[in-house]
């Protein structure tokens, strides 16, 4: 993965990489934030995985502070008003579900579907970042892994009783992902990331994630080509 020759120079300091990088630090930046927040909602739902769920909005917390020293770091001023925006169904999508309790479909979007988002984009990014971001991106890529993982635990353990919810969270949030990388791809590609490999990467963790939860094979492809449906 994440293994495309990178055969174009980039220049960080260059108006045009700037304006990109601009949405993309604010992309990160919001998507941390709502990671934080989402976390704190599932500390909430989960009473038994309270603490747990608290250390790690605290970590999604820490990333945000990260990603907005990246930001400095390139004097880019993060447009959080478009990252808002680009965030706005899967934020709702999220909230929807926390507010009628639908701890599985919450689990879904944040530690499966964002976090696997999230780890794609970050390889990918590693790469071509400049020396300050990837050191950043690389320790906060690792702490991903960690969020993954406790979706993965809990869905599985709970897997008959919820996979038919995640059967319908997965078609109505999986399509969103698609519209969301469309819409961020061209200014990925002026910071030298390129959609086919990130796509590969998420499809990656994402089936890898299913199956580890309790997916047959024909459900994990059933479940990853709907998004492609509609992209
Ligand atoms: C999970 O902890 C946080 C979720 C953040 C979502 C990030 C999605 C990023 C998509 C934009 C692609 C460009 C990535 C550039 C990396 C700095
Ligand atoms: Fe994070
Ligand atoms: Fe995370
Ligand atoms: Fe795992």
């Amino acid at each position: 993965m994440a293994q495309f020759p990178v055969n174009q120079t980039l220049d960080f300091y260059s108006a045009a990489y700037r304006d990109s990088f601009s949405r993309i630090n604010g992309i990160v930046i919001e998507g941390e934030q709502e990671a934080a927040d989402n976390f704190r909602q599932l500390a909430a739902l989960l009473p038994e995985h309270t603490a747990e769920l608290v250390r790690l909005s605290k970590m999604e917390y820490r990333h945000r502070k990260s990603f907005e020293a990246c930001g400095r770091n390139l004097e880019v001023i993060p447009d959080l008003q478009f990252a808002e925006q680009f965030f706005a169904r899967l934020r709702q999508a999220f909230q929807t579900a926390a507010a009628s309790h639908q701890t599985a479909t919450c689990l879904l979007i944040q530690a499966l579907v964002i976090e696997c988002f999230a780890i794609a984009a970050y390889n990918n990014y590693i790469p071509v970042a400049d020396d300050f971001a990837r050191k950043v991106t690389e320790s906060v890529v690792a702490d991903e892994y960690q969020h993954l993982n406790f979706g993965e635990v809990w869905l599985k353990a709970n897997f008959e009783a919820v996979k038919d919810e995640l059967k319908a969270t997965n078609q109505k949030v999986l399509p969103l992902i698609w519209q969301m990388l469309n819409q961020v791809e061209s200014d990925a590609n002026a910071i030298g990331m390129r959609k086919p490999p990130l796509i590969e990467e998420f499809l990656l963790r994402y089936t890898d994630a299913l199956s580890q939860i309790g997916f047959s094979l024909r459900e994990i492809l059933q479940m990853s080509s709907q998004g492609l449906a509609a992209g």
